[in-house]
């Protein structure tokens, strides 16, 4: 929020009545990074692990190990340790790719459920030392932790407490092995932001041949509290996350799809079961700061496989991802798997970067920058002085002090009347519950003159650190078949579950479209349609408008063409559908003046 915004009504305010002096105050105060009399906690409250945690808001997962070589996503443990042998493993490939798609870290999978070790440990023969890659003298742990230290980000690790290779899993003896690997793993490595136990715990395995089933209680056998001691002990500045068993400083969000829920408290119990509602959505009324992580892959497995290589998250389902996880006051851990030859893969790592580039774009320009911006009491009014095109609406609240604010509604003037907004993107009601830490809110382009941010209700008075308001190009909800398509001369987004955008790199005249329906099934097929092109995403020009003659029987290929227009993004709006509501493609083509189809 600009100073010049926040002066501006700071007369009116002494006039203000008491009741709403305080809260605009604690605003004003906060905006201006003036230490005034520090708020006093409401509620539980970060550590500063867990502060510095959440400004990382992105960082990548890597998965990586046995699994990569015999195509699955869970090892048995008896894998042969020679099918280890990367041709071209380079880690420093994976830290650059990482850092370009706006990650801040990377958590490897040092030790994945078959037990297999990425690192020499002294503790077992399971491990890359009796691999033939670099004739057992390599340590993948080694390498990607030194990448990152080059390239700037922070490293962590996933240490699989499942292990389905150990013989004495199962038994003490197993757990002593397991702090000794992860005694090695933090102190030989350097810092490490974050500590990972995973929670799964299938039960079979080969365990050192016995080839059985052994069950434990996930809460007893790994005697947490102990295990935790160490590590605050030897990497004092980590965070925990731990599935199972004692309550870490991060939660999972209950879902492996890459979205926590609208409302979303970074508060549990300190003691108890976490069922489901409380991973998704956080517990209002918890006693202890535990913050969500929204963990997904970039892929439909968290291994490489190359089956998948098709199935490479398209843009639009990652920005979708990142509205439903840093948007709601969580943070993104995006998994990249590696391929055999030991690198990202091309279309995973050009994804991932598209992904970061489409995040700075959307937002380049806050747009209440240049507004004169009124707090008053609990409401808060962004005047942007004349019509004004918008879709996007991002606030934080200064998490130091506890996270308050339960409700609050937005309003846009709209012709002299205010118009309720709701958010696009949530799954209940209208969205607008909890800020935390960030907040983004999306909505369908909204020409309004003043934009009226009010907080509804709050724990203790709000302290609101950020208001800002931007135009973003329209994407934000995923669509089967969404996949990016082969061109690189445009991307395909959608703007909700029946309008798809085609962005071009360069601004082109255009001579029509071509589209190709969904091909095994019904499902979005579109037979009416309304296109049309902008240069600015405020004027838009109709190409055409009329139905795709016998496509349901007959899915093939559709042209519509049109007058040369000059164009940047081409709106498709199906208008009707075979079947289903939400509208699908295999693939569609932009005809220039070069391509003449
Ligand atoms: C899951 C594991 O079982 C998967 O293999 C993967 O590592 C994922 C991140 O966590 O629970």
């Amino acid at each position: 929020m600009p100073i010049e915004g926040l002066l501006a009504p700071l007369n009116n305010v002494i006039n203000i009545i008491m009741k709403t002096i305080i809260p605009t105050l604690i605003l004003f105060f906060v905006a201006l990074g003036i230490n005034a009399q520090s708020p006093k906690p409401c509620g539980p409250v970060p550590t500063e692990n867990q502060l510095l945690w959440q400004e990382m808001e992105m960082y990548a997962f890597i998965h990586y190990s046995m699994n990569t070589y015999t195509d699955q996503e869970w090892g048995f443990g008896n894998e042969d340790p020679k099918l280890f042998n990367p041709s071209d493993l380079d880690c420093r490939q994976w830290a650059r790719v990482c850092k370009q798609a706006g990650m801040k870290g990377i958590i490897f999978t040092a030790k994945h459920h078959c037990g297999f070790c990425m690192w020499p440990s002294k503790y077992t023969e399971y491990s890359v030392k009796n691999s033939p890659w670099k004739q057992g003298k390599g340590d993948v742990v080694r390498e990607l932790a030194d990448a990152c230290k080059e390239e700037g980000l922070k490293f962590a690790v996933y240490l699989s407490p499942w292990d389905r290779n150990h013989a004495d899993y199962g038994k003490p003896e197993y757990v002593t092995y397991f702090r000794n690997q992860l005694r090695e793993l933090l102190t030989q490595y350097g810092d490490i932001f974050e500590v990972w136990f995973d929670g799964a715990n299938g039960g079979d395995g080969w365990y050192g041949g016995a080839n059985e089933t052994r069950k434990i209680d996930g809460k007893t056998y790994y005697q947490w509290a102990e295990t935790f001691r160490m590590i605050r002990e030897l990497q004092p500045k980590a965070v925990i996350w731990n599935d199972g068993g004692d309550r870490g400083d991060l939660r999972w969000v209950g879902t492996e799809a890459g979205n926590v829920g609208e409302t979303n408290w970074s508060l549990l119990n300190k003691e108890g079961d976490v069922p489901y509602q409380q991973l998704h959505y956080g517990l209002e009324n918890g006693d202890s700061w535990v913050a969500s992580e929204t963990n997904t892959s970039i892929r439909p497995g968290w291994f490489y496989h190359e089956t998948e290589n098709e199935n490479v998250k398209s843009l639009s389902k990652l920005m979708d991802t990142y509205y439903k996880s840093v948007g709601r006051n969580s943070c993104l851990l995006l998994n990249f798997p590696i391929a055999p030859n030991g690198r990202i893969h091309p279309t995973d790592s050009l994804r991932g970067i598209a992904f970061n580039k489409m995040i700075q774009e959307v937002f380049k320009t806050d747009l209440a920058k240049n507004a004169e911006v009124k707090n008053t009491g609990l409401e808060t009014i962004i005047d942007f002085k004349k019509p004004t095109f918008f879709n996007r609406f991002v606030t934080e609240e200064d998490i130091r002090y506890g996270q308050r604010v339960k409700k609050f509604t937005l309003e846009a003037e709209v012709n002299g009347k205010w118009v309720a907004l709701k958010d696009m993107l949530a799954e209940n009601g209208d969205g607008l519950t909890t800020i935390g830490h960030r907040r983004i809110i999306c909505f369908p382009t909204i020409e309004a003159t003043r934009l009226r941010f009010t907080i509804a209700d709050s724990k203790c008075e709000p302290i609101i650190k950020r208001t800002s308001v931007y135009l973003a190009p329209e994407i934000c909800q995923d669509t089967p078949d969404a996949g990016e398509k082969h061109s690189s001369d445009y991307y395909i987004f959608f703007g909700g579950d029946k309008t798809m955008f085609v962005t071009l790199n360069n601004e082109t005249t255009i001579k029509g479209f071509r589209y190709l329906p969904p091909q095994n099934s019904r499902d979005g097929i579109v037979t009416h349609y309304r296109i049309a092109a902008t240069t600015d995403w405020k004027n838009w020009e109709t190409l055409g408008e009329g139905e795709f003659s016998n496509i349901v029987n007959n899915p093939i290929w559709q042209t519509v063409h049109c007058k040369p227009t000059r164009a940047k993004v081409i709106r498709i709006e199906g208008v009707r559908l075979a079947q289903g509501d939400r509208m699908g493609y295999s693939d569609v083509e932009v005809v220039t003046e070069k391509k003449n189809k």
